[in-house]
């Protein structure tokens, strides 16, 4: 058994005190894992745009200081009293939301919406005991969606933790704890194009270029991308996009464009940008009869969709999707499998490293748009 079992662990964190200022590293004090937690060691952690954009406290109630972060890999430390499936040295995913396997949900074939465990960003401590285990010198540091993955160890519920193979590359499958699975498990599980089918990706940041590599396993003959900066075009064929729209250089609607370029509209869509507009478009793109339309961007508080609906008569589904659909713990462990067996490819999402002690970096390529993932190395 390791000495650090059952003691508080010190140790570094990136540490936002304040919305939008550069994150500080410190020692904070990691306090043992209680009932159902686990205590992590986090070895690689990658930044996603919610992370930047509850940094930047838009639009809803700050909680600082905060240790943000929820993509990660790392290493079991220690179990806390009611943890039979991980233990000491289990290599493991984080996720942001999580799977109790007892609830509703968890217990429907259908459902990934956990009821005790799903995401909730306003709640900046454990629930098991409404605390925080992070604090530094007395003073008590928030929580991030259950994750807080920006520190050398954290605390976690245990249905928050998918366990995976030991053989895996942990700086590699990190991402696959929030941002490429989403996009991945939009198409594979929810939209689920045939082969030599059309699908439309709107929105080609790592979300939407994730959904376009599901297409691309699914085996989707036409992969159109559409976005609004044309800079992005050269990347995306690497995810096997074979075309590129740009809504900004036709007087038209995106999707009368798209219509008119596969004989009535294409087989599938995913929606991957969050603009209302975008939605829309995604929807009235998809041909009729069969068509199916995927929702995955986060919308602004006050949109509406709004769409005739004739067009649903027309036999066009529209569907919304939470991380892909994947169930956190029962699923994360195969799509692991995929990179492993060569199926799925996560190196071309890498495209930025830095050393933990130049976490800011990471979230200034974020703000730049420059890149897709940073991983960040918690070792160096
Ligand atoms: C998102 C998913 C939708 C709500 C906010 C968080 N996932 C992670 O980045
Ligand atoms: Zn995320």
């Amino acid at each position: 058994m390791s000495s650090t079992v059952g003691q508080v662990i010190r140790c570094k964190a990136a540490v936002a005190w304040e919305p939008g200022k550069p994150l500080v590293i410190e020692e904070v004090e990691v306090a043992p894992p209680q009932t159902m937690e686990v205590r992590l060691k986090i070895l690689f952690t990658s930044l996603c745009h919610t992370d930047v954009y509850f940094w930047e406290a838009k639009g809803q109630t700050p909680l600082f200081p905060r240790i943000f972060g929820h993509e990660a890999g790392g290493i079991v430390e220690s179990v806390g009293e009611g943890v039979t499936d991980l233990k000491p040295g289990d290599h493991v995913l984080p996720v942001f939301t999580g799977e109790c396997k007892e609830c509703r949900h968890c217990k429907s074939q259908e459902s990934n919406m956990c009821d005790l465990l799903r995401i909730n960003t306003d709640r900046g401590v454990m629930l098991n005991d409404g605390k925080s285990r992070f604090s530094i010198n007395g003073q008590p540091i928030y929580h991030f969606v259950g994750t807080s993955t920006f520190s050398e160890y954290t605390v976690v519920h245990v249905g928050c933790v998918a366990k995976i193979n030991p053989a895996a590359p942990l700086d590699k499958v990190c991402v696959l704890s929030c941002g490429i699975s989403t996009g991945l498990g939009a198409t594979l599980n929810v939209a689920k194009p045939k082969k030599g089918s059309s699908v439309a990706i709107f929105g080609l940041g790592a979300v939407g270029l994730a959904a376009a590599e599901g297409a691309r396993i699914a085996g989707a003959s036409r992969i159109i991308g559409v976005d609004l900066n044309p800079k992005r075009f050269d990347e995306a064929k690497k995810f096997g996009v074979t075309e590129f729209v740009n809504p900004k250089d036709y007087d038209k609607p995106v999707q009368e464009v798209i219509a008119e370029m596969t004989g009535g509209g294409v087989d599938r869509s995913v929606e991957c940008t969050g603009s209302i507009n975008a939605m829309v478009s995604a929807f009235e793109c998809v041909h009729d009869g069969w068509g199916v339309a995927v929702l995955v961007g986060v919308p602004n508080k006050d949109d509406a969709f709004k769409t005739h609906p004739m067009n649903l008569l027309n036999e066009r589904t529209l569907r919304g999707t939470f991380f892909g659909n994947y169930k956190p713990r029962s699923d994360l462990p195969s799509v692991v499998e995929k990179y492993m067996n060569k199926e799925l490819e996560l190196e071309k999402f890498i495209t930025h490293e830095v050393p933990f002690s130049e976490i800011n970096k990471a979230f200034e390529y974020m703000l730049r748009g420059d890149g897709l993932r940073c991983i960040i190395r918690m070792d160096a």
